[in-house]
């Protein structure tokens, strides 16, 4: 975990701007940790980053229309150098935080005051909370921790506000799978699969909401929300029914591919590997250009790096045991038997 002055710093970093902007990952570890330090501060805005795997110059268009007086990264592994370079021309300053290895060359990195927390590797959510920490905000913290399946030290604490919700004595893994918090990580991950319009409602939503319960609730500020999580979530459950109906329960490696409008890997990976702990999940969305892939299980991030790097054109990285990947469609073939021959030999 970071340090205590690293933590200070972060704070009075945060306290000196009076116009922030924030880019995060497009996922509720990303989002939460934006949620616990603009609710703290109550200032500025933020913008759910989807260009993968770094933050691309395209963003710098969003600085010039908001003119911030200071620029946060949460829970993005990469920046690109003409992202940098711009934010450096503005003259503005700008922090990074995260808890991912990191490709992004030093000297690029050393431009910013950089934070993170390898390699304990804490989720960023949990570090932003530790910033604060404040009690009215650690509902969102122990969303954005069990999203990255991480058991935070104060789920205890937050078991005896709300034990209806939350269970601190199963592993992270199951939390996510079986509680409450789990479904409203669930939730808030399908609201931020909507269109810009809706998700920015949803977080001008989340600034004022008291606790889980709001979320919970059926009402008119949630109804959109919720009608897209009920969406989503058949399409979530007919997919991961489907990869189960699909697997001989014989190889080493639980394969899925699947296309469509929306791409849900990450969901559907984390619930296979929650059915099948001892597998190497592979879940696979197939767009015209590129698969999106998502893996969970032992080894996931030996094997992602290995096959990543044999394959022309192809990205990926994340966590010791869940990780993401982009391949160029052509390659789909060639990627499906790299990872068969990596598990089965
Ligand atoms: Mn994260």
């Amino acid at each position: 975990m970071i340090s205590l002055t690293e933590l200070r710093e972060i704070r009075v970093l945060l306290e000196n701007s009076q116009n922030p902007l924030f880019f995060f990952d497009n996922d509720v570890d990303g989002l939460c940790a934006f949620l616990i330090l603009r609710r703290a501060i109550g200032r500025g805005r933020g913008i759910a980053i989807k260009s993968f795997p770094d933050l691309r110059e395209q963003y710098l268009k969003k600085i010039d229309e908001l003119n911030p007086d200071a620029i946060f990264v949460l829970d993005k592994a990469e920046v690109s150098e003409a992202f940098l370079e711009g934010v450096i021309e503005r003259n503005l300053p700008i922090t990074w935080i995260d808890h991912h290895e990191s490709k992004t060359e030093d000297i690029l990195r050393e431009k910013t005051n950089y934070f993170n927390s390898m390699p304990s590797a804490e989720p960023t959510t949990f570090i932003a909370h530790n910033v604060f920490n404040r009690k009215e905000d650690m509902w969102l913290a122990m969303i954005g921790c069990i999203g990255d399946s991480y058991m935070p030290d104060f789920a205890e604490d937050f078991e005896k506000t709300a034990p209806e919700l939350f269970n601190s004595k199963v592993s992270s893994l199951e939390a996510l799978h079986s509680t409450e918090i789990g479904k409203m990580v669930r939730m808030l991950n399908f609201g931020l699969m909507d269109t810009t319009t809706n998700v920015v409602s949803l977080i001008k939503f989340l600034f004022k909401a008291n606790n889980s319960y709001d979320l919970l609730e059926e009402n008119r500020s949630t109804k959109q929300f919720h009608q897209r999580y009920a969406e989503l979530n058949e399409i979530f459950i007919k997919q991961v029914n489907k990869a189960e109906e699909d697997y001989d329960g014989k190889s080493g490696v639980l394969f899925h591919s699947y296309s469509g409008n929306v791409s849900m890997s990450s969901e559907i990976a984390n619930r296979l590997y929650f059915n099948h702990q001892d597998k190497l999940v592979v879940v696979v969305f197939k767009r015209p250009e590129k698969i999106n892939v998502s893996l969970r299980g032992k080894n996931a991030l030996k094997i992602t790096l290995r096959v990543t790097k044999e394959i022309e054109g192809a990205t990926g990285g994340g966590h010791e045991v869940a990780t993401g990947a982009m391949i160029p469609i052509d390659e789909f073939e060639n990627f499906k038997k790299k990872i068969l021959e990596a598990v089965n030999g």
